[in-house]
Formats: C-alpha cells, structure tokens, sequence
C-alpha cells in the first residue's frame, strides 16, 4: 500500500482563512506517521506562519481517521533490517526539537483539532500545542514503551505539567490509549465535539482568538511557558517585564479606548 498521499499531493496542506492557518498532516494511509519530509514541512509551514503578520493562530489536525501515529516506524525497520544501529538522539535532536520548541515559542496560539488516535510522537505533538480539541472518538497515547522507547518529542515535560506526575507515569509506563472523555477529564484535551463539529468549533475559536489582542496572546503564551519552570518570585518579574510590553501595544490603547467608549475593540495584533 502506498505510504504516501495521492501523487501531487503534499504531506502537508495547508489552509489560510480569516487569519487561521489549518495544517492538516496528511499521511492517512499511516495514520499520518512523521517521516522526514512531513516533519520538514511542518516546521517550515510554521515558520512560515509565524514570519506573516496576516495570520493570527494556527491549527494542526490530520487527514483521515487519525491525528497522528508518531514517528514513521517502518523506516526504523529498514534500520534493523540493513544491520544497522538506530541513533534516536540525533534525530530527535535535530528534527523534533526543534519542531516542538517552534509550537512553544510562535507567539500566536495553536490549537489542536484531534481528530482521531494520536499516539506517540503524534501525542506529543498535541500536547506541545496549547489548546486541544478532541473529536469524541479519538484516543491519546504516549505508545512510546509499547515499542520500547522512552518518552520524547516534549512528552515527559508536558504530560506530567498537564494531568500531575501519578498519572502521567502511568500513561507513560503503560502507553495505554485513553479515550478523548477520559483526557478531557483529567485535563489533557480542552473540550471534545462530535466529528462532524470538530473543525467547525476549532475554527470559529482560531478566528475569535486571530480576530483578539493577539499580541497579548503571545505575550500570555510566553508568560506562562516562563512560568511553569521558575519560582513565583521570578514569574512576578517576569509578568512585570511582559506587561510593561503589553502596555506599549497598539492593542492595549484600543481596549482601554474601546471599553472607556462603550464600544467594541478592534484589535490589530500590534
Ligand atoms: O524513531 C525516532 O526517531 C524516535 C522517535 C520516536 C517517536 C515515536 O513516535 S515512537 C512511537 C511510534 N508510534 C507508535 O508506536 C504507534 C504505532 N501505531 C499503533 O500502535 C497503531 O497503528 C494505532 C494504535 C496508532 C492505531 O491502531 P489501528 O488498529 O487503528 O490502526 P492500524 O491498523 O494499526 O494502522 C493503520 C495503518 O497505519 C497500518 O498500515 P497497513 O497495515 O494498513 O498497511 C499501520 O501499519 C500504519 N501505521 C500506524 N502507525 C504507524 C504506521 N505505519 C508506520 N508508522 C507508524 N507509527
């Protein structure tokens, strides 16, 4: 079976509307699984939208029934059968770090619309975004000890952050999937719609997000990926530094001028 899209077809596509860049992974007959070529077009895509001040969030979803299986584990068959000894670090190094540290530090939101399984790398691809939005049928799974690896792709920095350290050893450990009611839960996935609302629900917040103070929504991002790692003190100064930003935006003067007239913002993201 073809591995790929339909000839012509990109393993990545990408959708601009209303200030929202959609990019839909688009493997399908793999479950959209990372090979090289989608993992390059990802973070380019992102570069890309990070670099256009037209678009103002992003959402990442996958063709098909799946979000996202993980890394392309028939290329790491090849490995073995070649005789050869796989070196992970390296390419974690040079491919997915720098694909998560991009989600991380783009300064526009990123949602993501988890549309089906989304299972080790895939998983960790969700959790590295700052929203998730789950179809009612999808799944998230580490994966990764189910193979035989330890967690990467931001996984083990993420998980524990997002449901507490007890659960997030035991859904690394087991890599057992768990349901998109069971993450909503316990606080992996935002909210979770029937299939047929995902994109629709996704959408309509990218664009209120997109249409907001998107500034200071990179700003709040940057806040609070600071935050998590430091002291309180530390973030105190921090949020001082940031607002003293914030408050030099174009943005800030049209919501204070918005709310003191009684009428509604309109925000231009500077
Ligand atoms: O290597 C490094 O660089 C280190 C980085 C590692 C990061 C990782 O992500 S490691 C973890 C990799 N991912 C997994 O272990 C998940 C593997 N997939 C599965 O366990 C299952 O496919 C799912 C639970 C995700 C879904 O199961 P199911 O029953 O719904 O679908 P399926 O029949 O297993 O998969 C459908 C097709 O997709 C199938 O191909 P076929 O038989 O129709 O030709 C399957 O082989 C293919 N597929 C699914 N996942 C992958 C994949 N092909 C390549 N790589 C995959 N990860």
């Amino acid at each position: 079976m073809a591995d790929s899209p339909a000839p012509g077809d990109s393993v990545l596509l990408i959708e601009r509307a209303n200030r929202v860049a959609a990019l839909t992974l688009n493997r399908p007959s793999v479950l959209n699984a990372f090979n090289d070529q989608l993992l390059a077009d990802l973070l380019a895509a992102l570069r890309d939208a990070e670099r256009d001040p037209d678009i103002r969030a992003i959402i990442i979803t996958g063709a098909g029934r799946a979000f996202c299986a993980g890394q392309d584990l028939q290329s790491r068959r090849e490995i073995f059968e070649r005789g050869d000894v796989p070196h992970l670090g390296a390419g974690l190094r040079d491919r997915y770090k720098p694909l998560i540290m991009r989600l991380r530090t783009l300064e526009k939101p990123i949602i993501a619309a988890v549309n089906g399984v989304a299972a080790g790398a895939g998983c960790g691809l969700a959790l590295a975004c700052d929203i998730r939005i789950a179809a009612e049928a999808a799944t998230l799974s580490t994966a990764f000890a189910r193979v035989g690896l330890a967690c990467d792709s931001g996984t083990s920095f993420f998980l524990p952050r997002l449901v507490g350290l007890g659960r997030a050893l035991e859904l690394g450990f087991t890599g057992e999937a768990i349901s998109a009611g069971e993450a909503e839960r316990i606080g992996l996935v935002n909210h979770v719609y029937p299939a047929e609302d995902l994109m629709a629900r996704t959408q309509e917040l990218a664009e209120r997000l997109a249409h907001g103070a998107t500034r200071a929504i990179g700003l709040i991002k940057r806040d609070m990926n600071r935050a998590i790692a430091v002291d309180l003190e530390t973030a105190l100064d921090y949020e001082a530094y940031q607002q003293e930003i914030a408050g030099k935006t174009a943005d800030f003067r049209e919501g204070v001028m918005a709310f003191t007239e009684k009428r509604q913002p309109r925000y231009t993201g500077e």
